[in-house]
């Protein structure tokens, strides 16, 4: 899929960083901070991103950083924002990169907060789905039956669907995005940042380490998630609009699990319940869309 989109690189994510080799997640934060431009101020709770950011003087982005906790990321941005408003520089957008860690458990609370009262940020959450930085323990992001470092046998709930979950707080923009679709990534990015109140991104970004990965699989690895439909790509605007950007290719969620050690111990019919899983979870989505699918 293309949308035609221009990726503007604009310098403000720069060489030299210290993510592993190959890491879906630095790629991310490049695509994304490049987007949103020099302009911004960024709030980044621990976290690889805040590896990837790293420290004064030797930080890999050319903008402020504010690193928060893991539980006040979008507390401290609607804080910084309303600062800035009253010192009358309203153009300086205020983003917060946060894991999934920090966003869907420990952040949650302040997230859920901030989206009530409809805070003007824009809020990415880098899902590598577990907590990569402290050595890949499962999140509520994590697949059901993956393998962690807390979960050797498989995790034993399902993944908790963000989007769903923020679209419910019916906030004016909502979009699912991946590293294996840069142009799709970049202008969900450039619609936020050139919008008003809470817009929130969810961003697929693979680890090499926590996935069990070869370290030239990230893209390739995040677009199987969206053919086989694990990871479809949507907007959702206030809350109601939704659209499919990608149309599911149909291809097996086998394809998607070949080549990740997490998934490596499961059996035939694990993968078979895990597939009407998706299925299920497809068809659901399918019944939200008002628009049809676009890509
Ligand atoms: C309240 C709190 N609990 C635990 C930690 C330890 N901690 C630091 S980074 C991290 C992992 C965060 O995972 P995630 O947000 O998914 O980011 P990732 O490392 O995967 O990029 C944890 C648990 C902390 N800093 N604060
Ligand atoms: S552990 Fe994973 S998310 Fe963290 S830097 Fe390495 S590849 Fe990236
Ligand atoms: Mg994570």
């Amino acid at each position: 899929m293309r949308t035609n989109y221009e990726i503007d690189e604009a310098g403000v994510f720069l060489s030299g960083h210290h993510a592993c080799a190959g890491c879906g997640e630095a790629l991310a934060v490049r695509y994304v901070i490049n987007t949103m431009g020099s302009r911004t101020i960024a709030v980044v709770p621990p976290s690889c991103i805040a590896i990837i950011a790293g420290l004064q003087p030797n930080s890999s982005m050319h903008v402020p950083i504010v690193h928060g906790t893991l539980e006040s990321s979008a507390a401290a941005a609607a804080g910084i924002k309303r600062a800035l408003v009253s010192q009358g520089k309203d153009g300086v957008n205020v983003l917060v990169m946060a894991g999934d860690g920090g966003t869907y458990d420990i952040g949650f609370q302040a997230l859920s907060g901030a989206a009530e009262r409809n805070e003007d940020m824009v809020y990415v959450c880098m899902d590598n789905e577990g907590y990569m930085n402290t050595g890949a323990q499962k999140s509520g992001s994590t697949p059901h039956l993956a393998s962690t470092a807390s979960t050797p046998g498989g995790k034993l709930t399902g993944k908790k669907n963000i989007a769903e979950i923020m679209a419910a707080h019916r906030i004016p923009y909502v979009a699912t995005a991946t590293v294996g679709y840069p142009d799709d990534l970049a202008r969900k990015v450039a619609k936020a940042r050139d919008m008003k109140g809470m817009r929130f991104i969810v961003v697929l970004t693979p680890c090499i380490d926590g996935w069990g990965l070869p370290e030239n699989a990230a893209v390739g690895i995040s677009r199987l998630a969206v053919e086989t439909g694990v990871f479809p790509l949507i907007e959702v605007e206030d809350g109601v609009r939704y659209t499919i950007n990608h149309g599911s290719k149909g291809v097996p969620v086998e394809r998607y699990f070949e080549g990740q050690k997490r998934f490596r111990h499961l059996s035939p019919e694990q993968i078979a319940q895990l597939q009407a899983e998706v299925d299920e979870g497809w068809s659901l989505l399918q019944s939200r869309v008002e628009c049809g699918p676009t890509g």
